[in-house]
């Protein structure tokens, strides 16, 4: 069975009879939409262990083409693994294992940059379980040898270090690290001592606390002041604290000050239920950054309007929603939130949003551009993992056993009244689970395309794949 989103602007419209002719007009942005072409699955490498979580499009061995950056949480017969996908030529890859090992375990997040500042490779972290972890090579990034694996901040025990982002956060030009910690409710930033080899001597600065099972970080000047906001989901909080923005002390606060007694000062953004990711991009065309953000396993039907809310639906599904940045930001108690997709449940199995991402995914061709007519808008792309399991009860020792693992991939177009739900066109149906995506250019065609790491009933064919964009260029302007 397939989900599909309710359209609540089709049920307006016929609700108000031809009082509302505005999305009636032909549309340019929405012509020849929805889109029912599947993009096309398109292999990598068969990887080097197991339940790859997470794919993150990186150049790491500094030498032209972007590489794809997988983290592997290993099963009981495999250990947990970072590897790199380098691509060579063309849309051919040869795979290399930067680390391997128990600490790796429930490894949820990964990030590369430019870290060490020694001309070589780039740097990795990966937030696992048990700690933030920083790989780095010494050498040759396709030579296995070459990296070795260090901790940089073992807190927190179990399920501890969900999210991280390697960003220029005080303004020093070099690139920093912050990292959410799902068991502590902490958003933390580090700063890498010069040419560091190893994980050790970091200092780190708490941004935010309290932010309890905080799954989802990103990063953007969101009030464009100059300096690099952070947007924090976080599903054990109260509503008025679910996903909230941090605002980067700079530039009234630099130097000394900025590290030992620089408070980043934390405004709410909205309260959905059981947020799963977040994303950040401007989604309606007025030039500030809005918010994307799904929300998880059946806790869902938290309505973006409202700050809070207090009915709570389990049997409806999830939801994507935006939240739209005000034009008054300073003054602002809570950002306007929207229902930008709904999921029908789907009896016997528990369905939700593993991933949002926020892409132009029709960008004009370079070398032939249109006249630009309307501003090019961003387009929202949701994967849903879909589990189907049979009872269980830790309570007694039983664990559920998973009948079915899938995943459905799809797009979303705005009309020119973002605050409707938008249009839905199809990406993938998967029968295997996607986490946590990418998105850029595979194939050089200037259209972004979608890496996926796919967790598959049978672990053996677990795998990553990417999937080609098949949209003409400029088709939603
Ligand atoms: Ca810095
Ligand atoms: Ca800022
Ligand atoms: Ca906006
Ligand atoms: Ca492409």
């Amino acid at each position: 069975m397939r989900t599909r989103i309710t359209l609540l602007g089709l049920v307006l419209l016929i609700a108000s009879g031809t009082n509302c002719p505005i999305d009636l007009l032909p549309n340019p942005r929405l012509a020849g939409l929805p889109n029912p072409t599947t993009w096309t699955t398109q292999p990598t490498t068969t990887g080097p262990s197991q339940k790859p979580s997470i794919a993150v499009l990186s150049n790491v061995d500094a030498q032209g083409l972007r590489d794809i950056v997988v983290g592997y949480q290993g099963t009981s017969s495999t250990f947990a693994a970072v590897a790199a996908m380098f691509r060579s030529t063309g849309t051919t890859f040869e795979t290399t294992t930067l680390a391997y090992g128990p600490e790796l375990s429930g490894i949820d997040a990964v990030a590369a940059g430019n870290l060490a500042d020694d001309g070589g490779p780039l740097e990795v972290v990966a937030g696992c379980r048990n700690g933030l972890y920083y790989l780095h090579c010494s050498g040759d990034a396709h030579n296995s040898s070459h990296w070795t694996i260090s901790m940089i901040d073992g807190s927190g025990g179990m399920e501890a270090w969900k999210d991280v982002a390697i960003r220029d956060l005080d303004g020093d030009m070099k690139p920093d690290v912050v990292a959410l910690n799902w068991r502590q409710g902490i958003v933390r930033w580090f700063r890498v001592p010069p040419g560091a080899t190893t994980g050790t001597g970091w200092e780190h600065f708490d941004i935010a606390q309290g932010r309890e099972h905080a799954r989802s970080l990103a990063v953007a000047d969101l009030d464009g002041d100059g300096d690099l906001d952070l947007v924090s989901a976080a599903a054990g909080t109260a509503c008025t604290h679910r996903i909230m923005w941090h605002e980067n002390p700079l530039p009234g606060v630099r130097g000394a000050d900025f590290y030992q007694d620089g408070v980043w000062p934390g405004h709410l953004i909205g309260g959905l239920a059981n947020p799963s990711r977040v994303a950040l991009g401007d989604l309606d065309g007025d030039g500030r950054i809005d918010v994307a953000v799904g929300n998880g396993i059946g806790e869902n039907d938290g309505s973006p309007e409202k700050k809070c809310f207090t009915d709570h639906s389990p049997q409806s599904g999830p939801i994507v929603a935006w939240y739209r940045q005000p034009e008054d930001l300073k003054n602002a108690v809570n950002w306007p939130g929207f229902i930008l997709a709904k999921f029908n449940e789907i009896p016997g199995s528990s369905v939700f949003v593993s991933d949002v991402l926020i892409v132009n995914l029709d960008p004009p061709d370079p070398t032939n551009p249109p006249p630009k007519v309307i501003e090019p808008r961003n387009e929202v792309v949701a994967s849903l993992s879909i589990h189907r399991d049979t009872p269980g009860n830790p309570a007694e020792g039983v664990t559920s056993a998973a009948l079915s693992r899938r995943s459905i991939v799809r797009w979303f177009a705005p009309y020119d009244d973002a605050t409707r739900a938008w249009l839905e066109s199809n990406v993938a149906d998967l029968s295997s689970e996607v986490w946590r995506m990418d998105v850029g250019d595979m194939n050089d065609d200037n259209k972004p395309d979608l890496v996926v790491p796919l967790i598959d009933l049978i672990p053996t064919q677990d795998r990553v794949n990417w999937l080609q964009n098949p949209l003409p260029n400029g088709s939603t302007p």
